[in-house]
């Protein structure tokens, strides 16, 4: 039987995203690098998901690339570090931030170099308590990589990033949500409430509206104050022409729960 290193199982509009490889903690080899952008585009297509939960397999969430699988690339002679990262990881990132829905990344235990960056390139990052944020890329002489040097400073500061990046060291689950790395922290034995039922929340609600939203903060890193003022005219008046607006404003006029569609 052949066990997929990604599990995709979409139901009540969320789709849910495993990374199974729980052996060698789901770390990245070729195969599931790809099987996960295959999935993230399946998502794209698929206007009746209107929300992701991304997890891992076992106890670990992720521990970034395959060493062992990055060991024989350089037996058979392939280092190409820059085409490897422009093939698997940068197009998962990508992938994440473009998806004009929501991502919440479930982080259920470890999460280690490109690991660590593709849960902290998700919209939602909620993590067990047990779980663990490692900078891993110095503890083998490598750079931190898949947007980790983009979205540490903007998250935590340039000091605190620094030294994540340079130490390497485990930052705890609590230490990470206090310092706003992630969104929160839930009990051990928890996600699936904590993690899971917030995905199943944001497919219930007017997903065209969360898409804009994702774009507006997007840019909002990079943009002046007048460019972003401008882009959110924009995306204002395109969630205006949405049948959630209309839906969600007559509802409150009738003093209803709105029934969003997604539209
Ligand atoms: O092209 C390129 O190569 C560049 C791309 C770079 C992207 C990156 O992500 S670089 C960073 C790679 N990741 C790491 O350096 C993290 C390595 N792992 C760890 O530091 C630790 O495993 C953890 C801190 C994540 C967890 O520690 P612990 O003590 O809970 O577990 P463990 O005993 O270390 O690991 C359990 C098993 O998973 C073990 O196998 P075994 O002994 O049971 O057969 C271990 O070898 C395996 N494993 C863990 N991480 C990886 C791995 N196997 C392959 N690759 C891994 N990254």
């Amino acid at each position: 039987m052949t066990v997929s290193s990604i599990l995709f199982e979409p139901k009540d509009g969320v789709a849910r995203i495993t990374l199974n490889r729980p052996d060698v903690l789901n770390s990245f080899d070729k195969a599931m690098a790809a099987e996960l952008q295959r999935v993230l585009a399946l998502v794209a297509a698929d206007a009746s998901l209107r929300a992701v939960y991304l997890t891992g397999a076992g106890r670990a969430f992720s521990a970034g690339q395959d060493l062992a699988e990055a060991v024989a690339r350089e037996g058979r002679g392939v280092v190409n570090f820059a085409e490897h990262l422009r093939r698997t990881y940068n197009p998962i990132v990508r992938a994440i931030r473009a998806l004009p829905k929501p991502v919440v990344c479930g982080v259920n235990g470890a999460a280690a170099g490109a690991g660590a960056n593709i849960a902290l390139a998700c919209d939602l990052v909620i993590a067990s308590a047990e779980a663990k944020f490692i900078q891993a890329f110095i503890n083998i002489g490598l750079v931190p990589d898949s947007g980790g040097t983009f979205f540490l400073p903007r998250l935590v500061g340039t000091a605190r990033a620094t030294a994540l990046m340079m130490l390497g060291q485990p930052l705890g689950a609590t230490e990470a949500a206090e310092m706003g790395l992630i969104y929160k922290v839930v009990p051990a034995g928890t996600l699936e409430e904590g993690g899971y039922m917030v995905a199943r929340q944001l497919a219930c609600q007017p997903t065209a509206a969360l898409g804009l939203i994702k774009k507006l903060l997007n840019s909002s890193g990079t943009n002046t104050l007048e460019e972003q003022l401008e882009l959110e005219a924009e995306c204002q008046a395109a969630a205006g022409k949405s049948s959630d607006y209309t839906e969600g404003v007559r509802a409150f006029l009738e003093k209803r729960k709105p029934a969003f569609v997604g539209r």
